[in-house]
């Protein structure tokens, strides 16, 4: 099975190499996976990007995607996941952080998953044992712990106890199935909303939902990019996603109604009422059909540009 670990960076020179190779040392013990490593940097100015070209002359399993400019962590992950199944050829796809909050050794747990049968996989805190560091303050804390509470209560639905770890593995009919929900959910995509959106729609679509408790450990070196942005995108998502939930139990109890009285009735509205129940399955299955030919092509408004995919290991020798 060949997998992609795909790591976003934004200034994280202090921490990439190390990662990296913490990261190969896992892999040593690891039978029947094939690993390359991605790393989506956004032309951080801190040179991260050279860091890795200087790791991938000794280490052949890296690869670098370098984007032109800072579009945002959900921007990132995407461009990652694309090149990753698209033009990598990975089965499964790994994300994680690259400032080694994540730590590598919980690699083979995720993937003992996977084999499993397990479909997604999410690295979770909140669960027996997990944990966020003691030392976060009071507000990081009650942030962290009530944003996932309510986004369990909005979307209705505790399959995850962990919506906005960014330490996952999925396998790629996840990630086709997904994909056009979590473009459709357009400017969430683009930051933290990212994760949350992604998960909501792979517990929805009814894939093998697992978790790794994992012990969240906070960086050491450079600075964290958590801004605002999420307090407001991640609101807007919930209660966006809420609507739709709602309007889609109704749209579903009036079908129910309209099939009861077409069998009760035998003349006159039923043939309306059928052919109106025909029309609209007619248009879910032409909706579904454009949903999923949408894997070939670019997402509408995307401008993914690969900078840097070093030509002295091309893809297709993968
Ligand atoms: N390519 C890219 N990577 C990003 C961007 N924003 C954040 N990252 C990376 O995404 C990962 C998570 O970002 P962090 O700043 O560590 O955020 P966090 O882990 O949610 O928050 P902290 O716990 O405070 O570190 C790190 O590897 C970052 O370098 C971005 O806009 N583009
Ligand atoms: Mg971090």
């Amino acid at each position: 099975m060949r997998l992609v670990i795909v790591i976003p960076t934004y200034n994280e020179k202090e921490n990439i190499v190390n990662l990296l190779h913490r990261i190969n040392l896992t892999f040593r013990d690891i039978r029947g996976w094939t690993l390359r490593v991605l790393i989506v940097d956004d032309n951080s100015p801190d040179g991260t990007a050279d860091a890795v070209r200087d790791v991938m002359r000794r280490n052949r399993k890296v690869f670098l995607l370098s984007r032109s400019k800072k579009t945002g962590l959900g921007g990132a992950y995407f461009s990652g996941m694309e090149r990753a199944f698209k033009e990598m050829g990975a089965d499964v796809v790994g994300i994680m952080d690259a400032d080694l909050s994540h730590n590598p050794a919980y690699i083979p747990a995720f993937l003992g998953k996977i084999q499993r049968g397990y479909e997604f996989v999410v690295g979770a805190r909140y669960v027996r044992g997990g944990s966020i560091p003691s030392d976060w303050p009071l507000y990081r804390k009650f942030l962290s712990v009530f944003g996932n509470t309510m986004v369990s209560v909005f979307l209705g639905k505790t399959t995850l106890t962990d919506w906005t770890s960014g330490y996952r593995f999925f396998n790629k009919d996840v990630y086709v199935k997904v994909r056009p929900e979590i473009i459709e959910d357009r400017a969430e995509y683009r930051g933290y909303t990212f994760n949350i959106s992604f998960a909501y729609h792979a517990v929805s679509e009814g894939f093998k939902i697992g978790q790794v408790p994992i012990k969240f450990s906070d960086r050491k070196k450079g600075k964290s990019k958590l801004g605002l942005e999420y307090l407001f995108h991640t609101p807007i998502f919930l209660l966006k996603t809420r609507l739709s939930i709602l309007r889609k139990g109704i749209v579903k109890r009036s079908r129910v109604v309209i099939r009861v009285c077409s069998r009760t009735q035998s003349v006159g509205p039923v043939g309306s009422s059928s052919s109106a129940r025909i029309s609209s399955s007619a248009s879910w299955r032409t909706a579904g059909a454009r949903r999923d030919s949408s894997f070939e092509s670019e997402p509408e408004g995307s401008s993914l540009r690969v900078e840097d995919l070093r030509s002295r290991h091309p893809l297709r020798n993968f």
